[in-house]
C-alpha cells in the first residue's frame, strides 16, 4: 500500500465504523434523522427549518400501529426525512453514494437542496451518487433530505395486497465512499460484482466473476482486476488476476474466471459452508476499490416433475413462507429481528423459505446462506396488473434489482415474478373466473415478459410464479410459462376438504411439470381452543389437524418440487376482520413470534434433534364439565411416549405417521400436572406442563359464574383469565341455546370497540331463548351483542325478557351503538322455584341475535 493510500485508509478507519475492504468505506447513516409526517413545501432546502420535526433513527416507519386500529384507513402519503451529513474535506476527491436498503415506496433524494435522484419500489435497495451536490467548504455541512411516499400508485407493484404497505425508510441506510475508479453497482449486497460457480462437482469447482468498472477520471487507467478466494478459516484457496485498461470517463464490463479448485467443500442446508471472494481494483500496487462476497459451491436441479436435487442427491424441500412485519414494528426491523426469524425457521427443521411477496432485507439472504436455507425470492406483482408500459418498466426494474442484489447468495434457487396474478379482474376486484379475453392477453404477455427477464438476468436459477387454484391459468396458458409452477392451495380452509389437497395435486401433475406447493395453511388464534375442531373455526386444534393432514399428503408425494407453509409468522392484514382483526393468523408463530403448538408438529417431523412436546401450550387455561375425558396430544420424534397426569401413568402410546401421540385424560378442578417422556437413542427426553382446569358440574350445582361463547364450538380465554366456554344446544338440567343457528361475521368486517373479538365474531341467529338451569338465587346476566350486517337502524329490532321480566324493549343494536361494534348489557335476575334462568328473545323486525352471555351468582 502506498503511503498516501495508507493515510487515507487510516483516516477512513477513524472516521467511520464500517470498512468494506480497502479503498472503499461504508458507514451507517441510520442515526440523527428528523421526521415530518406530511408533505411540506421547500422541505429539501437548506433554508427550511426542521426544528420542530421528530427525531428518529432508521429503520423507521410511520405506520407501525395505525393500520390496526378501529379506523379502517391508514396513512398512505408523503413524509419527509432530513439529516445532516458531515464529511471531512479530505474526501473531496472521492465518490460518495448514499445507499438505502429500502424505502417504501417512492423516494426522492435531495442534497443541499439539489435533487440527486429517485427510486420507485419499496422492497429493493438503491444507491444514489451524491458527489456533485456536496459542500466541501471548511466545516461545510451537508443537508440530506428524503421525501418518501407510500401512496397507492397504479404503476408500481404491488397494486392491492393483503398486507400493510408500511411507509418509511424501513431498512438500513449507508454512505459509501469509493475511489473515482470503482466497481459500478454500489450496493452492499453484491457490491457490483456478480459471481457464478460454473460446473461444480464433488471433485472441483470454478469461480467466474463479472463486473462493471467505471473510470470517473480524465485519464485512461490500467489496473489489475484481482479476485482472491479464501475458505471459512480465512486461508487462501486461489487467486486470479486480469490486467485491464479503461479509457477516461468510461465504463466497461469485465469478466474473469479462475483455475478450478480441487475437492471443494460443498454448500448445503446440512452443511452451509461458505468461501469468500475478495474482488479488487489494484493500480500501481494500490487497492482502489474492494468488495467481498460470501459464496457457496453447490449445484441443483428441478428434475422434470420428479422433485429436486442438490449436489446430485434428492432433497425434499421442506419449506415455509416469510412475511417480514412484526407486531409493533411493522416492517422496520433490525438485523436481530431477521436473525430470530430465520433461526426459528431453521430450528423447525425447514430447509427452504419462500420470501413472499417481495424481496426482503440483505440480511435475510446473508442469514439464509449462513444457516442453510434455500430461497425463493419474488417481486410483488400480486393479484392483477395495470395495463401500461410504465407498470411493466417498474416491474422489470424490480426484477433486475432483486436479482442483482441477491445474485451471489448460494441459498437462492428460484426467482419468482408474480403471485396469484389472476385472482382479481382488471378493475382490482376479486373475480371467480376471468372473462375478459383482452385483459387476459395483456396478462399473459406481461407474464411471459417478466419470466423471460428473470431467465435473462440469471440463467443459473429457475424462474417461478405462484398461482391460486383456478382453471384460468391452464386455460390461458399461464401455468407453463415459468420453469417451476407454484400453487397456493387452501382446500379445507376457504372451501372443500383437507383430503382434496392430494387428490387435486395428482390431477394437476403433468409429465415434466415441476409442481411446487408455494402456499398451504389454516388460521389459528391462540385464544380460541376446542375439543371439536371445525373448518374455519380459527382454533389451534383445527390448524393442527389441517397441517397434519397436509404433511401426510405431502409425504406421500415425493415427486413434488417442494412445499411451503403459509405462513411462518402471523402478519398484518389491515382490511380483514375475523376473531383477531387486521391479522392473518396462518402462522406457525404469532405476530410477536411466539411459537404456536403447530410449530412442533413440523419440528418433530423435520428436525432430527430429539424432542418431546405436549401440544397444549396454547390452551393452558381451560374450562369444562367435571368428570369428562379430554384429549391430550404430543409431538415427538421418540417412537413411544409415556404420559403421567397428576402423577398417574397413562397408557404408553406410539406416534402416528406424523409423529403425533394422543391420550384421553380426566382432569381435576384446578392445577393438573402433565409430563410426557420417551427414549431416543437410549436417552430420555421429556416435557412438562401445568393445565389450569376450571371444572363445573354438568347440572350447574354450585355454579358461581359461567360465560358462554355463543354460536361457537370454541372456548375463548379473555385477557382477565375468564374462559368463555363453547356453546351447546340446551339440555334439560344444564344450559344452552334453545334452537337458533350458529353464524359468524363476514371475515372482511372488523368488530370495533373491543379487544374480545372472538366472543362477538360468532353468534346465534333467530334465537328464541337461552337457558341456564341454575339453582335458585340472584344472578347478574350480561348479554353481549355486535350487529354483523351493514343494516339500517330499524332493520333488526327485538325484545329480551329474563324469566318473563322485560330486560331490553325494542332493542336495535344498530341504533344503540352502530353496526359491527361491541356492546354489553347487564341485568339482575332472580332464579326461583327451581326454574333457573330463561333469557327469551322476541323478534319484532328481522331476527334476534346473541353473541355471548355471562351469568354470575350474586
Ligand atoms: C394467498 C395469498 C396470500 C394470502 C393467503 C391467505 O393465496 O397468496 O397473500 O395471505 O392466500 O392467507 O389467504
Amino acid at each position: 500500500m502506498k503511503f498516501h493510500s495508507l493515510i487515507f485508509f487510516l483516516f477512513l478507519l477513524c472516521f467511520s465504523p464500517v470498512v468494506n475492504g480497502q479503498g472503499r468505506v461504508q458507514f451507517s447513516i441510520n442515526d440523527g434523522w428528523k421526521f415530518f409526517p406530511n408533505g411540506t413545501a421547500y422541505a429539501e432546502t437548506v433554508a427550511a427549518s426542521d426544528a420542530g420535526w421528530e427525531p428518529v433513527s432508521l429503520p423507521h416507519t410511520w405506520n407501525a400501529t395505525d393500520p390496526f386500529d378501529d379506523d379502517k384507513t391508514y396513512r398512505r402519503g408523503i413524509s419527509w426525512y432530513r439529516k445532516e451529513l458531515n464529511l471531512d474535506a479530505r474526501l473531496k476527491d472521492k465518490k460518495v453514494f448514499l445507499y438505502f436498503e429500502a424505502a417504501n415506496q417512492v423516494a426522492h433524494l435531495y442534497v443541499n437542496g439539489y435533487f440527486a435522484g429517485m427510486h420507485k419500489g419499496g422492497y429493493t435497495g438503491f444507491a444514489i451518487d451524491i458527489t456533485n451536490y456536496l459542500n466541501w467548504k471548511p466545516n461545510g455541512k451537508n443537508l440530506v433530505a428524503v421525501q418518501v411516499s407510500n401512496a397507492h400508485d397504479p404503476f408500481i407493484p404491488p397494486l392491492n395486497v393483503g398486507y400493510a404497505s408500511y411507509g418509511g425508510i424501513y431498512r438500513d441506510a449507508w454512505a459509501i465512499v469509493t475511489d473515482k475508479l470503482h466497481f459500478t453497482g454500489v450496493n452492499n449486497n453484491s457490491g457490483g460484482v456478480y459471481i457464478t460457480t460454473p460446473g461444480v462437482t464433488k471433485q472441483q469447482a470454478t469461480v467466474a466473476v463479472r463486473t462493471q468498472v467505471k473510470n470517473e477520471t480524465n485519464a485512461a487507467r490500467t489496473f489489475q482486476f484481482v479476485n482472491t478466494i479464501t475458505d471459512a478459516a480465512g486461508m487462501l484457496v486461489k487467486s486470479f488476476t486480469k490486467s485491464v485498461t479503461i479509457a477516461a470517463n468510461q465504463e466497461m464490463m469485465i469478466t474473469n474466471a479462475g483455475e478450478p479448485i480441487a475437492n471443494p467443500k460443498l454448500w448445503s442446508p446440512a452443511s452451509p459452508y461458505r468461501y469468500q471472494v475478495t474482488s479488487q481494483i489494484v493500480a500501481n500496487g494500490v487497492v482502489l476499490d474492494e468488495v467481498r462476497n460470501n459464496i457457496g459451491f453447490r449445484w441443483f436441479s428441478f428434475d422434470n416433475g420428479n422433485g429436486f436435487s442438490l449436489n446430485g442427491e434428492k432433497l425434499l424441500l421442506h419449506g415455509t413462507n416469510r412475511h417480514q412485519d412484526i407486531k409493533g414494528k411493522g416492517d422496520a426491523l433490525t438485523a436481530e429481528d431477521h436473525r430470530r426469524d430465520m433461526q426459528l425457521i431453521k430450528d423447525m427443521g425447514c430447509n427452504f423459505v419462500r420470501l413472499a411477496h417481495y424481496p426482503q432485507a440483505a440480511e435475510v439472504l446473508r442469514l439464509a446462506d449462513e444457516l442453510g436455507l434455500l430461497i425463493w425470492e419474488e417481486t410483488p406483482v400480486v393479484n392483477f396488473v395495470t395495463n401500461s408500459p410504465e407498470f411493466v418498466a417498474n416491474e422489470e426494474n424490480m426484477i433486475h434489482e432483486m436479482i442483482t442484489q441477491g445474485y451471489n447468495h448460494p441459498a437462492v434457487i428460484m426467482w419468482g415474478s408474480s403471485n396469484e396474478i389472476l385472482l382479481h379482474g382488471p378493475d382490482g376486484e376479486r373475480i371467480g373466473t376471468q372473462n375478459d379475453p383482452g385483459y387476459m392477453a395483456v396478462v399473459k404477455n406481461f407474464a411471459m415478459k417478466f419470466d423471460s427477464t428473470v431467465r435473462a438476468e440469471d440463467p443459473t436459477r429457475y424462474s417461478t410464479v405462484a398461482m391460486h387454484v383456478s382453471g384460468d391459468y391452464a386455460k390461458y396458458g399461464l401455468d407453463t410459462i415459468s420453469q417451476v409452477a407454484g400453487y397456493n392451495v387452501y382446500s379445507g380452509w376457504y372451501s372443500g376438504k383437507v383430503e382434496e389437497f392430494g387428490t387435486d395435486l395428482d390431477k394437476w401433475r403433468k409429465p415434466g411439470h415441476n409442481v411446487f406447493i408455494s402456499e398451504y395453511g389454516a388460521e389459528g388464534e391462540v385464544r380460541l381452543n376446542t375439543n371439536n375442531p371445525m373448518r374455519f373455526d380459527y382454533t389451534g386444534q383445527y390448524q393442527r389437524y389441517f397441517n397434519e393432514s397436509y404433511l401426510r399428503q405431502i409425504n406421500e408425494r415425493p415427486w413434488l418440487a417442494g412445499t411451503a407453509i403459509w405462513n411462518q409468522f402471523d402478519f398484518s392484514q389491515p382490511n380483514i376482520g375475523g376473531p383477531q382483526s387486521h391479522r392473518n393468523q396462518k402462522g406457525m408463530a404469532t405476530w410477536d413470534r411466539k411459537n404456536k403448538d403447530v410449530y412442533y408438529l413440523y419440528k418433530a417431523n423435520w428436525n432430527p434433534e430429539p424432542m418431546v412436546y405436549i401440544a397444549t401450550r396454547d390452551w393452558l387455561v381451560r374450562s369444562g364439565e367435571s368428570q369428562t375425558m379430554t384429549t391430550f396430544e404430543a409431538y415427538s420424534n421418540a417412537p413411544e411416549l409415556t404420559l403421567t397426569v397428576n402423577g398417574v401413568a397413562q397408557k404408553i402410546q406410539r406416534g402416528n405417521d406424523v409423529k403425533k401421540f394422543s391420550w384421553q385424560v380426566l382432569l381435576k378442578d384446578g392445577a393438573n400436572e402433565l409430563s410426557a417422556s420417551g427414549k431416543i437413542n437410549g436417552q430420555t427426553y421429556s416435557d412438562h406442563v401445568v393445565i389450569n382446569y376450571k371444572a363445573f358440574n354438568a347440572d350447574l350445582s354450585g355454579i358461581q359464574s359461567l360465560s358462554v361463547n355463543v354460536g361457537s364450538n370454541a372456548q375463548y380465554l379473555d385477557a382477565s383469565g375468564n374462559v368463555w366456554v363453547e356453546d351447546r344446544p340446551y339440555r334439560k338440567g344444564s344450559f344452552g341455546s334453545v334452537s337458533g343457528s350458529s353464524k359468524m361475521f363476514d371475515r372482511k368486517d372488523v368488530i370495533m370497540s373491543t379487544a374480545d373479538e372472538p366472543v362477538f365474531y360468532t353468534y346465534q341467529d333467530s334465537l328464541p331463548a337461552y337457558r341456564f338451569d341454575v339453582p335458585d338465587g340472584q344472578y347478574q346476566v350480561t348479554l353481549r351483542f355486535a350487529e354483523p350486517f351493514r343494516i339500517k337502524t330499524g332493520d333488526r329490532v327485538f325484545n329480551v325478557t329474563i324469566n318473563g321480566v322485560p330486560a331490553l324493549r325494542d332493542f336495535d343494536i344498530a341504533a344503540a351503538i352502530g353496526i359491527q361494534r361491541a356492546v354489553n348489557k347487564s341485568f339482575i335476575a332472580q332464579a326461583v322455584t327451581g326454574n333457573g334462568l330463561t333469557i327469551q328473545f322476541e323478534a319484532i323486525k328481522g331476527n334476534a341475535i346473541l353473541n355471548a352471555i355471562k351469568i354470575r351468582r350474586l
